[in-house]
């Protein structure tokens, strides 16, 4: 019944509103996609943001929102311990889901995810939205075209500068809300998610070395939105221990024997959202920084190096189907949103759902628990993990 659904008649519901939801929504405002409710911690709340955001109906609860037959699809963009509970609710009321990642706390959470959607026939999606930018599908196509050759090092790191003052305080820093792994489970699933959507290749074993450098923090005494804590002061706060990393250096090895190394860290000063990653391989590298992102770097050996500036003309037609304006005008974080959301979409409407995804599923949203799990064993037992996925 839901291969039927086209721009006219879905109905969207988006299940939180804090720093990523209204990403999503203007993702999906951009591509013509009905918003047709939303739904908040309390009613009030939803209320006044479904004005705010001009969005038709605010539900007062996730459950009124599941019941409603005019909503097709559900976003998730809740914190990560809803993530689980939320969308097996949304499955199981026969809803298509697209969730924030990580996808669930734990492997065998994310385990029953990927069966049930595939019981229920529906289609299913995780956030990695960084595999949508222009140029890391211009990586992607150079790498399978053997333009880099065999890869050898796969490297970067992916920093933030928003939690290093004792008093930055978010419900990421909390496992009961955010999980056991805070840095690596946060950004350091998407740099692994993209690496191996850039490169193909799987992660074999991980050795983890973790670190807290704040073990206390100051929590403010009521709620905040993500990257709003600058706001405020510093009588609002109580003493809390931390118990998550702030920083991690994990080494992997892929299954071709290529070897690489991620470091990952909240904590670092000027870093805003810098995501890295340089790629060497038997004939050239490639690099590309988050923070420049219509810029790919191609080295050689016996050549001088390249600077490809995002150009649909130059580029090849998988990476120039998510780019949506000419060479020079930028594409950024927000059009990473659209571009997921277009391919989402796109695969709704085309009722095909046999056919493969070109989008991150459950399925990958799933490795990536696998992965963190390893990863997490990794730094306490201070071991080289395998991976059995
Ligand atoms: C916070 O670290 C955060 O919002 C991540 O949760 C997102 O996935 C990333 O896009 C930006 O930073």
């Amino acid at each position: 019944m839901v291969s039927q659904l086209n721009k006219q008649t879905i109905g969207v519901g988006i299940v939180g509103t804090g720093f990523i939801g209204p990403a999503h929504i203007e993702g999906l405002v951009r591509n013509g996609i009905r918003v047709l409710g939303l739904v908040e911690s309390t009613p009030e709340l939803a209320a006044r943001k479904a004005l705010e955001l001009s969005i038709p109906r605010a539900y007062g609860n996730f459950e009124s929102m599941l019941a409603d037959p005019e909503i097709h699809v559900v976003h998730l963009a809740t914190p990560n311990f809803l993530h689980f509970p939320q969308a097996k609710a949304a499955l199981l009321a026969g809803k298509h889901v697209i969730c924030e990642k990580p996808l669930a706390l734990t492997a065998v959470q994310s385990a029953e995810l990927v069966k049930l959607a595939a019981e229920k026939k529906l289609v299913n999606a995780v956030n990695f939205n960084i595999r949508m930018y222009p140029m890391v599908q211009q990586a992607r196509s150079l790498v399978e075209n053997g333009e880099i050759g065999d890869v050898f090092i796969i490297q970067g790191s992916y920093l933030q500068d928003w939690l290093l003052l004792p008093t930055d305080w978010n419900w990421r820093l909390e496992p009961g809300l955010g999980g056991t792994l805070r840095a690596v489970g946060d950004i350091g699933s998407h740099w692994l998610d993209l690496m191996t959507f850039v490169t193909g290749l799987k992660i074999t074993e991980v050795y983890a070395d973790f670190k807290t450098f704040l073990p206390i923090r100051k929590k403010p005494a009521k709620p905040l939105e993500t990257f709003t804590g600058k706001l405020l002061t510093p009588e609002d706060y109580v003493d809390q221990p931390i118990k998550t990393e702030d920083y991690a250096t994990i080494l992997l090895h892929y299954e071709n024997g290529a070897q690489g190394v991620l470091t990952v860290a909240q904590v670092c000063s000027g870093r805003k959202n810098r995501l890295f990653f340089e790629i060497n391989g038997s004939k050239s590298s490639l690099s590309w920084n988050g923070e420049q992102p219509n810029e790919l770097w191609i080295g050689h050996r016996n050549e001088p190096n390249q600077l490809l500036i995002k150009d649909p003309s130059l580029m090849s037609e998988e990476a120039r189907s998510t780019a949506s304006y000419p060479g020079g005008h930028a594409e950024g974080f927000p059009d990473t949103f659209k571009q997921l959301n277009k391919k989402v979409y796109q695969y709704i409407f085309n009722g095909d759902f046999d056919k493969k995804p070109d989008f991150p599923t459950f399925a990958d949203g799933h490795y990536e628990m696998i992965l963190c799990e390893a990863i997490e064993r990794s730094a306490r037992e201070k071991t080289w993990v395998k991976i059995n996925s």
